[in-house]
């Protein structure tokens, strides 16, 4: 911290994981500074787990304690727009994020990853590179385990996948390596436009040794001056190249592995394994390693995860689909014998999702619309299937589909309007198909 510990005033904004691992945080380092949590929800998650001797205002802003404040840590679910924090900023007072607090405190090599999509898939990755290596590493941040309850664990090596929420209030996170995977529409209910919400993922270069962007994603480019190597299907450091009659993963030129040999499915899943690789090579994590991850992980649930095979149907949970991208991602290079049955919907966040009606159009589709925004669907098919919830759209479809079908989740929206978390979602849908399966066997 830049001031005196003793006499701080220290408030966290939010009481979920993060503001959580603040608290707890500041309470390890013993400090002497009085804390203080707002939570502008009624009841906030971590409200059972804050030591009862920590003040506590819930249901709205507090603007005496913000005020009062020396520093304020602010959860990456509220808006550095706010408009008392837009205040409070105005009156000097230091506003900073968890990400920020743990740079601070930080003691060994760091490797960030930012991007629209595929950032826990690049983190988890990594992580399992760095394990084959038999490096002692700490995998966290907005992957759902907040950075700064790693740090106890005293890793040499933290990988951290980072938010643009996150990354908004960082400042000084010294990285040796950060890669920036691949742009597109998200969180437009946060930022003023495309720009604005790139900006904020070019922060994680700043203080980066080595910045990684994608040649097939231009806006993913460092700004002039920052060393940089690149990751590309055609270009870069890190790219595919083929030798005799195989098409290989190659870093700097050197072969690493057939793409073939790739454990995980689709070809995001390939720019995203090159990307793991250009960061592992700056965390010194030897090739055979790097490799022999590849070859065995199976990748993170509700990406594109088989659920169910029943009456040779297949049901496929990818809830993690919380964009227009990762949707597209998704139906990429699909090609099924029988029809696809297509679940999206929930909360849309605001996007655009005109795109998806000419790569609805190559595809033998039913289209289920659900959820608050269904209607931004329904428009883009001649015949939608219209209903309110996940689990009628499961009802229909066990109605529907035969063999050779698939039916997949792939909602290209938040589920916050009707699921605590994308989670939740994803087993909804698999517990209920698959209760569904298990009751239809027993007729
Ligand atoms: N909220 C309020 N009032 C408050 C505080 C929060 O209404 O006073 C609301 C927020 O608007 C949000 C929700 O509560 O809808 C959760 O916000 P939070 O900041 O308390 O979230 P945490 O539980 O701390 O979880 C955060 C990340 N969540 C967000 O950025 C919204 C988690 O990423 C992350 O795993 C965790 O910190 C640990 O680092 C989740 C996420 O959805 C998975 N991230 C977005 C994404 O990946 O697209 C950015
Ligand atoms: P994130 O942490 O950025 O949300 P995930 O690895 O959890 O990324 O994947 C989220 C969704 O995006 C999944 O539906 C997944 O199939 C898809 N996806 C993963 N990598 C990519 C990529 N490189 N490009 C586009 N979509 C991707």
């Amino acid at each position: 911290m830049n001031m005196g510990i003793k006499n701080q005033n220290i408030v966290v904004i939010g009481l979920g994981i993060t503001g959580l691992s603040v608290v707890n945080h500041f309470l390890r380092k013993k400090t002497q500074a009085t804390i203080k949590v707002i939570d502008t929800r009624p009841y906030p998650p971590g409200k059972d787990q804050l030591p009862s001797n920590i003040a506590l205002h819930t249901g709205s802003w507090n603007k005496e304690w913000l005020f009062d404040a020396s520093l304020i840590v602010v959860s990456p679910g509220v808006p550095l727009s706010s408009p008392l924090l837009k205040e409070a900023f105005s009156k000097g007072i230091e506003i900073v994020g968890d990400i920020e607090l743990f740079a601070r405190d930080v003691n060994a090599k760091v490797l960030g990853i930012t991007g629209s999509n595929g950032k826990s898939t690049v983190t988890c990755l990594l992580g399992e590179m760095a394990k084959q290596a038999h490096i002692d590493v700490g995998v966290g941040g907005n992957i759902g385990f907040a950075a700064l309850d790693m740090l106890s664990f005293n890793h040499s090596l933290y990988v951290l996948e980072l938010s643009s929420f996150q990354l908004e209030t960082t400042h000084s996170l010294s990285m040796s390596g950060a890669v920036f995977l691949n742009l597109s529409e998200d969180h437009m209910d946060r930022y003023e436009g495309m720009k604005d919400y790139c900006d904020a993922k070019l922060r994680i270069y700043d203080q980066t040794a080595v910045s990684i962007w994608n040649e097939d994603q231009i806006e993913t480019k460092p700004p002039l001056g920052f060393p940089a190597v690149s990751f590309g299907f055609e270009r870069g450091e890190y790219t595919l190249t083929r030798f005799e009659e195989k098409i290989w993963l190659t870093a700097k030129g050197e072969r690493v592995l057939p793409v073939s040999d790739i454990a995980l499915v689709g070809r995001h899943n390939v720019a995203n394994c090159l990307a793991a690789m250009a960061l592992a090579d700056l965390a010194g994590i030897c090739r055979k390693a790097q490799a022999l991850a590849m070859r065995t992980y199976l990748g993170l649930p509700h990406r594109c995860q088989k659920v169910l095979e029943h009456g040779g149907v297949l049901w496929v949970n990818d809830s993690k689909a919380t964009n227009l991208a990762s949707t597209l991602a998704a139906l990429d290079g699909l090609h099924l014998q029988g029809t696809l049955h297509l679940f999206v919907g929930g909360d849309g966040k605001g996007a655009d999702f005109s795109p998806l009606k000419a790569v609805f159009e190559k595809h033998d589709l039913v289209l289920y619309c659900y959820g608050r925004d269904r209607d931004a669907f329904s428009l883009l098919v001649d015949t939608p299937v219209i209903i309110e919830t996940l689990q009628e759209a499961v009802d229909i479809a066990f109605e529907n589909a035969q063999s050779g079908d698939m039916v997949l989740l792939s909602p290209a929206c938040a589920s916050l309007d009707q699921f605590p978390n994308f989670m939740v979602r994803g087993d909804t849908f698999a517990t209920y198909a698959k209760n569904k399966a298990m009751s239809e066997e027993h007729k």
